[in-house]
């Protein structure tokens, strides 16, 4: 027999359960579902930066690591693939930066190494899609506006990355406050939040926004595992609030980089109207040489505008890990 106060325990224990279902249902999202990773937090495909050693760090810390293809060779991408595979056994992805010359022979190389997924960059994919959706590539496009990602849900993407111009490097106009909600109201899809988030705080506020995953770039840019130059990590260390400035806006291609030497001569350039020739000689080799050379007065310095919110060198699995307690906290959620 069955007493009224154990079956009122009872009750209280299912709903008690329920409720911790229902709350761990929140972390995992549709990404992690896609994506086959723990946490919903993705790394950008920095240029340089973003190789195989930070991209295997990121997946096994539980976050899904990318490859930025930038403006590298194919055989240097596939490489870095193979590299990859050999420094974890969790998913990862490749980005690829679609104004790279070689975009085309990348994309081949992305299905040839059965890479899980592809983020693209800077331009539209929809010439690609076919191929990547026939081998089983998962696609997420990042887009900088509402129409793109809307174009891209109907050309077959998985999922979007909204990305807003508090980013670093190239950049559209609408910040990811306003991009994000805009984005997850015109998609079915899932949608993962970029630009500007650096903690558990962009988390959760991201989350609030309607997306189900993040991407950070900047914040991964100074990982103990990035091979990012110290000079340029100590860089987007001592960065405050208002320290990048955006190069490029005259002729359309906007990039978001600390401000220094080199930018300062670039917008004074674009002030006196030159042309894109000229302003690409300054700029030529420059990132490859902050990166890797840690020039960042001479160099490009690219970094997104919560650079002043990230203050010390943390290992990946740190950082995945204080974002998730803090975000999950925020949002009233498990980790
Ligand atoms: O791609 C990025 N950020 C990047 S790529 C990059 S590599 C580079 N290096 C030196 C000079 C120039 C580039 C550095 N940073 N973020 C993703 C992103 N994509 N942001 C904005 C867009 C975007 C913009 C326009 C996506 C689609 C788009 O569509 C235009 C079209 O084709 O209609």
């Amino acid at each position: 027999m069955w007493s009224k106060a154990s079956v009122r325990a009872d009750a209280e224990v299912r709903t008690a359960q329920a409720d911790v279902e229902s709350r761990r249902q929140i972390v995992k999202t549709r990404i992690t579902e896609l994506l086959g990773i723990k946490y919903p937090i993705l790394q950008g495909g920095m240029a340089w930066v973003a190789e195989c050693h930070l991209a295997a760090a990121v997946s096994n810390a539980g976050g899904f690591g990318i490859i930025g293809a930038a403006s590298a060779p194919p055989e240097v991408v596939k490489e870095q693939i193979r590299e990859t595979r050999k420094l974890t056994d969790k998913p990862f992805g490749v980005n690829v930066m679609l104004m790279n010359p070689n975009a085309a022979q990348v994309a081949q190389i992305v299905v040839e190494e059965g890479v899980k997924a592809v983020t693209t960059g800077a331009g539209n994919p929809a010439q690609f899609m076919p191929l990547w959706k026939e081998a089983g590539v998962k696609v997420i496009p990042v887009v900088a506006s509402v129409a793109m990602a809307k174009l891209m849900e109907r050309a077959g993407a998985d999922a979007v990355v909204a990305e807003g111009m508090e980013s670093g490097g190239h950049i559209g106009s609408a910040t990811t406050m306003t991009l994000v909600p805009q984005v997850v109201d015109a998609v079915s899809i899932p949608v993962i939040a970029a630009g500007g988030i650096g903690d558990g705080r962009g988390f959760a506020a991201a989350f609030m926004l309607g997306a189900e995953g993040v991407q950070m770039g900047t914040r991964f840019c100074v990982a103990k595992e990035a091979i990012t130059h110290e000079k340029y990590k100590e860089r987007i260390i001592r960065a405050k609030d208002i320290d990048s400035e955006v190069t490029g806006m005259s002729h359309g291609h906007p990039i978001r980089c600390i401000r220094n030497q080199m930018t300062r001569e670039y917008v004074r350039l674009e002030k006196e109207g030159a042309g894109l020739e000229e302003l690409e000689q300054l700029t030529l080799g420059s990132l490859r040489k902050a990166v890797m050379e840690g020039d960042v007065t001479g160099g490009t310095v690219m970094a997104g505008q919560i650079a002043g919110l990230i203050h010390k060198e943390q290992t990946c699995e740190e950082i995945i890990q204080e974002i998730m307690t803090d975000g999950s906290r925020l949002l009233g959620v498990e980790k």
